[in-house]
């Protein structure tokens, strides 16, 4: 930079000139490494530290830096965002609807102790902090079509109240001192390259599993139990746009999303359609029924649309279509 002035070279490293440095929390779950890939590939391999507290595979490895974070541990946190020059965050580390209901002390723990510590770490170097809710952060009480952005929220999972406190905590760390904190409440989410654990949603990633294998599922949700989902493409890209939306745009901090919305038996019958005939569905609903009878059949997601381009391009047609052909080299 021999011929830059001081003022030159001060504008040169500022964060607005130079790329962000990004951390991504639970970066081994069902979308950590479909999104620092993508970020990979917009940023630069180097800009995009990937972390958790699992040990990544070589492949893992291989395509930029990955660090052991512990959400639990404010101390670690705080280094990674030093060591590595941090700006942003993607915050993915959380438990999700089922296993917390199973361990509902580390649900509590992981989401509201990991997120506070994300959020104290935000506050203290100034970063951007994208963190998703879910639609799980809606209860019994809320309206069921079309629900909107702002409505009842009383959630009765450990999920889904700690995902009410997270997205209250962070407007509220955003007014009061500044962070650029960021949330969309997604759908279920399906992905063929990952695996999602611990959800409500899991059996729409499952059946396409048990159908290519056995061309037969059992299902833990009842047949007609309708509700919202997404593909990871327009997922990570939705994430990405508001991730990166200038903040003049955002009149508010918590979006909906929503793509499409099908039942188990609906999904089977395009299976049907897509894959064999003969594919059978049966039911064994369990205590996740319980949880998914208490989620929206469909969200608004308006706000999410005119502020910052949300437009998803997958529907039921096109996501069965995509697991199917990504699945299918798998089992053959
Ligand atoms: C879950 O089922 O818990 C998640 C979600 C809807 O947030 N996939």
């Amino acid at each position: 930079f021999k011929h830059l002035t001081s003022a030159g070279f001060a504008r040169r490293l500022s964060t607005s000139t130079r790329s962000p440095r990004i951390l991504v929390t639970g970066s081994l779950g069902q979308l950590g490494s479909t999104m620092v890939n993508t970020l990979r590939s917009k940023y630069g391999q180097e800009n995009v530290i990937a972390s958790d507290i699992k040990k990544p595979t070589l492949a893992q490895r291989s395509t930029g830096p990955f660090v052991y974070a512990d959400v639990l541990n404010y101390r670690s946190l705080d280094q990674i965002v030093v060591d590595y020059g941090i700006d942003w965050v993607v915050h993915f580390s959380a438990i999700l609807s089922a296993a917390g209901e199973r361990n509902p002390a580390l649900g509590l723990n992981v989401n509201i102790n990991g997120f506070q510590n994300i959020l104290e770490v935000a506050k203290a170097h100034k970063l951007r902090l994208l963190s998703p809710s879910t639609m799980g952060a809606f209860g019994p009480s809320t309206p069921k079509d079309d629900t909107p952005d702002l409505t009842i929220m009383r959630p009765n999972t450990i999920y889904g109240i700690s995902k009410v406190h997270m997205e209250l905590l962070g407007e509220y760390y955003c007014e009061k001192y500044g962070v650029d904190f960021r949330s969309l409440r997604y759908p279920g989410i399906i992905s063929a390259d990952s695996p999602p654990g611990g959800g409500t949603t899991d059996y729409a990633v499952d059946i396409f599993h048990a159908a290519l294998e056995h061309n037969r599922y059992t299902c833990f949700l009842k047949a007609e139990t309708r509700l919202p989902m997404a593909f990871i493409d327009d997922c990570i890209t939705g994430t990405v746009q508001l991730l990166e939306a200038p903040a003049e745009s955002l009149t508010q901090r918590t979006y909906n999303v929503h793509a499409c919305a099908f039942s188990p038996e609906e999904l089977a019958q395009e299976i049907r359609r897509q894959h064999s005939k003969d594919f059978v569905i049966d039911y064994a609903p369990d205590f996740r029924q319980d949880i998914a009878d208490t989620w929206p059949r469909t969200m608004a997601d308006v706000a999410a649309r005119k502020d910052w381009g949300w437009n998803p391009l997958f529907g039921t047609s096109e996501i069965v279509r995509s697991m199917l052909d990504k699945l299918a080299p798998v089992y053959k």
